[in-house]
This record gives C-alpha cells, structure tokens and sequence, in this order.
C-alpha cells in the first residue's frame, strides 16, 4: 500500500501556475511545475477539481465529470499531465465530487425538465408545504451549508429541490440504484480507465440522507434556517453506499481519502475507515481545523478563539486511530483549500522572525504526526492569510459572499457587526488559501503573465515570501520542508506509524508548550514545540536522560537543554 507512507501534495487548479497568461491557473501550469513538486519530496499529487463547471462553488458544482474546465484545459491534458506524473513516479488523485452536481448537468437539466421525466427521481424533489396564511414554505427548515434554505423552489414543476450547499449544487438522489450506477460510470471509471491512482471523496458522509427530512429544532432564531448537519451527516445508508463505491474503486486499486465534516467519535470514524470494513482508506477528520471556528456559524467567532491545550486534545483524537488497536488509518494536515493558512491560525506574523520559526514548527509538528500527510500548496514556503488592509471585496467565495450578506441583512447593516464579519473573514475564510502561489518576485508573484488581471489579488508580501527566494536559502522554510519530509520518510515507523502520546510535564506549561512522543519499533520520537512568543525553560534534559539524538530543529542556533527560544521545535530520536 503505496499510501502509508506518502505524502500528498495538493494543488488548486485556479491559483497554481497560469500557462497562458488569462490569469486562471491551469494544467499546463501544473505540468511546468512537476520538477519543482517532485524536489518537495512528496509522493503524489492532488488535483481539487479541474472538471467542466459553472465555477460557483470553483469547480465543486460540476456540469460534466467527463470534461475539463476549458480554462484549465482538456480531457487529453489531464491524460498528458497522468502519464508525466507517473513517468517521474509520482502518483495522481483527483477530486471525486457525488454528493451533488451543478444545476448546469444534463442529468439535471432533464430532472427539472418534467414531473415525468426518466431522470426526475435523480435528484431530491419535494412538494411545498403551506402555511395557516396558506404561504408557500420549503419542505423543511434545514438550513444549506453555504447559507439559506437547503431548498429552492423551481418554477417549471413547481417543486423544491434539495442543496446541502449552493443553489447551484443540486444534491443527487443516491437512493436510486440507477443513479449510483451513473456516478460510477461517469465520475469514477471514466478517469479510473485513464490510469489515476484514486481519489479524495468530498463529502463521503453526507450522500444518505433521512428521507423524512424531519425540521430541526431553532437554534437560532434570527432565521428560518437552521442548522441540521447531524441530520445529512452519517446518513442510514451512507455505509451501503461507500462500500458498493469501493467495489468499483477495488477493480483499479484505487485509493481513497475521504472529508469527513462532522463524524466525531472514534467510534464512528471507524466505521469508515476500518480496513475490514473496506469502505474508504482513509478520512480527514475535522477536529484539529475546526477548532477555533464558531460552534454553529463558522465565521461567528473571534480570531483565536483556542487554546493549545484544546489543540493538543484534538491531535490527539485524530492520532488515535493509529495507536495500535484500531485497523484504521489516518491523516495528517493543517491545511486545505477550505482552510485559512496555518501560520495566521496557529502561528505567528508578528515579524519575519517569528512568521519563519512559526511556519517550520507547524510543519515539524504536522509532519512528525502518524498517518498519511497532506500538504497544501503554498503551505512549503508559509503563506499566510490575506492581509487585514484589504477589503472585502477581496473575498470571491460563496461561503464569505454568503455570510457576508446575512450579517449586512441580520443586523441592518449595523457597521459593527459588518467589521466583526470581515475580521472573522481576514482569520478564517477558504479565501486565503486561494490566493496566488507565490513564485517569485515578479509582478502578481509570477503566477501569471506580468500584464494579466489574476483571478485573485496576489499577497501583498510576494516580494519576499516566495518560492525563487525560499529555494536559494537553507534556512528558509522551504528548505526545512524538505529535510523534513526526508526524515519523516527516512524513519517511517516513527514518523507515518508511530504510537502517539502527549507527553504532559509542568502543570503551568500546558498553555506554552506541545510534547509529544511517537513509539515505534524499539525506538520513539520526542517532539517539543514552543507554542509562544518568548524562551520558555524546556527542561529536555531530565526528559532525554542523555539518551536522545536531534533530528531536527528549526533553529539556527546550537541546542540548548534548558532553553527553547520563540516558537522553537525540535524533534529527538530516543
Ligand atoms: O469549508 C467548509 C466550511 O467552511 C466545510 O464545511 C465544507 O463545506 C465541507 O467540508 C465540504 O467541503 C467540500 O465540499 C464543498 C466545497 O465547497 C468544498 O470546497 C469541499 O472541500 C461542496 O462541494
Ligand atoms: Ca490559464
């Protein structure tokens, strides 16, 4: 299992490299850049949606799962862009999206058509209900991911449909054996057949919904629409349904890492990801990036709002799927294309200093944790969020637009709720991690031709955060990634399979410092990370009893036992 071991680096289609000047990124520009990707050390890519799409959701609303958005390019540059990859012994997933198409996909199209129509049980049509006052009102109050009802009334046969996230993202109807049957054909084998070593499974826990679609209790009263993501999440049928998925996946020996949003116990999570289940090889669970976020809004939430003991525990949830006793496997990462980039979350900006110790010690953290690595781009060379000087109208995606909009509309534009929305949005938003990647110094960070309008604005600190420079300095974070990710494969029964234990010391340390080990085959990692601005005593050498060698560090500096310096991490082979 090729898997185990890896790690992944993802990549996201419009903001990567831009090959013909449009300001889009591309496929040739994914191509350009393999040599670059290859000398991360990493194993396989990730590729976020590259199919035919309306973009409203960038490409998670997909219109044909067997084209390539024009823009990035054609069926035949993936097919190029799979061979290149495989030539060079790098492994390729792409981005399985089931749960929904766009309303722009003929299925759809012909499901809308008519009342009759052959394909109107593909997607989830309900009638309306009616008020006392005899209103029109949606089948029930769920509310939609993205905002707003999870249902919109269409005109031409006077029924609603159901979408778990946009308007334009019809949720399909996996109830229906023949529909199933098409998802498998068209979205899975069409590209299995062209040799691609698996998928990430977006959404693997929400295709089996309650069918009664039962209202939810109001949990917040400013609105009709209400949180009821227990109730899509973990569906009756969804393990039936993952395991006719694998049947197809087994055929190609495909591999799968599914998102799994909202699946909390281990217990659960397990039902997923146990081996002898066969359903998916492995799932990204959201406790550590959830962290921090608003209990029922995302973004109705302060900056920071953790604490590192807090963080510390979630690790530890994710990690437990690898402590020995569970057949399951997991997943390590801090960072995706719906996340704010880790150094703003986790880290620090404060100074060039402190972004660069805090970049290296967030990747020496997510780098020595058990289970596969994920890697997202941007995250080598310690991009950081958006800056707060820029406006919001700076932000593209529909999850800020929407909420944005509901704060303006809720509060009556009240200027204070609107500014605690936009700083929510300059700490949180999936905006951030959608910027340009950084290449060098040349204008828009030499994403795209100097003259063309990027998509999204470049950061402001491309000058001096970017790949050309970062490949040039050994002390640089880029370069740390890489020696990083040599150890990590260097000592994989450590690193990617260890046992992991908090390693808690002084009571009034908890706040300041993450100590854990890693137990492997007669040998374990010790991992010390200074979460704060100042020295903080690190008391190492009762801990390693003259016994540790130091692997890592990501410090210039010669190690001291007693001291760790600001956002210093180091990583001990005992
Ligand atoms: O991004 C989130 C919160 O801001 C998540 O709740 C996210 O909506 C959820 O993890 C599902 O994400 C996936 O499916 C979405 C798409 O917008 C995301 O980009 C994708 O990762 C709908 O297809
Ligand atoms: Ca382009």
């Amino acid at each position: 299992m090729w898997w185990k071991n890896a790690t992944i680096y993802q990549i996201y289609p419009a903001s990567f490299r831009d090959s013909n000047g449009d300001g889009i990124g591309d496929i040739g520009g994914i191509h350009s850049q393999l040599d670059y990707i290859q000398s991360l050390g990493v194993d396989a890519i990730w590729l976020c949606p590259m199919y035919d799409s309306p973009q409203h959701d960038m490409g998670y609303d997909i219109s044909n799962y067997e084209a390539v958005y024009p823009p990035y390019g054609s069926v035949s540059d993936i097919e190029q862009l799979i061979s290149a990859c495989h030539a060079r012994g790098l492994r390729i997933l792409l981005d399985l999206v089931v749960n929904h198409t766009s309303d722009e996909h003929a299925w759809f199209q012909e499901s809308r058509s008519s009342l009759s129509s052959a394909k109107r049980d593909w997607y989830i049509w309900r009638p309306a209900r009616y008020d006392a006052e005899g209103k029109r009102r949606a089948p029930n109050n769920w509310r939609s991911c993205f905002g707003g009802s999870a249902w919109t009334w269409d005109e031409t046969t006077g029924e609603y449909y159901l979408h778990l996230f946009a308007t334009q993202q019809p949720d399909l109807n996996w109830e229906n054996r023949e529909t199933r049957e098409a998802i498998y054909a068209s979205a899975m084998e069409f590209w299995l057949r062209k040799g691609i070593d698996g998928f990430r499974v977006d959404t693997a826990n929400t295709y089996s919904k309650d069918t009664s679609f039962p209202d939810v209790p109001v949990t917040d009263p400013r609105t009709e629409w209400q949180y009821a993501s227990h109730l899509f999440c973990n569906g009756p049928r969804i393990h039936e349904y993952l395991r006719e998925m694998a049947g197809v996946l087994r055929k190609y020996d495909a591999m799968t890492v599914g998102e799994l949003p909202l699946t909390k116990d281990i217990e659960d999570v397990l039902g997923y990801v146990s081996a002898k289940e066969e359903k998916l090889d492995m799932v990204f669970q959201f406790d550590v990036v959830d962290l921090g976020t608003g209990a029922d809004r995302r973004y109705s939430v302060e900056p920071r709002s953790w604490t590192l003991s807090q963080l510390k525990e979630r690790v530890r949830a994710t990690q437990r799927l690898m402590d020995g006793e569970s057949d399951g496997w997991s997943t390590a990462f801090l960072e995706n294309h719906d996340q704010a980039r880790c150094v703003s979350r986790w880290g620090c900006e404060r100074n060039v200093e402190l972004w660069g110790q805090s970049a290296k010690m967030l990747a020496m953290m997510v780098a020595s944790l058990s289970g596969t690595l994920f890697v997202y781009q941007g995250q080598e060379i310690g991009m950081v969020n958006a800056p707060a000087s820029w406006g919001v109208e700076e932000y593209k995606d529909v999850e800020s637009r929407n909420y944005y909009d509901f704060v303006r509309q809720t509060s009556n534009g009240d200027p204070v709720a609107l500014a605690a929305a936009r700083t929510a949005l300059q700490h949180l938003a999936r905006d951030h991690a959608r910027l340009p990647m950084q290449w060098d110094a040349s204008p828009h960070a030499g994403f795209t031709a100097p003259d063309a309008t990027p998509w999204m604005r470049a950061h402001d600190n491309y000058p001096d955060v970017n790949v050309k420079r970062q490949a040039l300095d050994g002390q640089s974070v880029l370069s740390f990634w890489k020696r990083m990710l040599a150890v990590r494969k260097e000592y994989p029964d450590v690193f990617a399979q260890g046992v992991f234990a908090n390693v808690d010391r002084l009571e009034d340390d908890d706040e300041k410092l993450f100590i854990f080990e890693k137990r492997g085959e007669g040998r374990k990692l010790l991992v010390v990370l200074n979460f704060t601005e100042s020295e903080q005593e690190a008391g190492l050498e009762a801990m390693l009893g003259g016994k540790g060698k130091l692997l890592l560090s990501n410090t210039g500096e010669g190690e001291s036992l007693r001291l760790l310096r600001p956002y210093e991490g180091r990583v001990y082979l005992v």
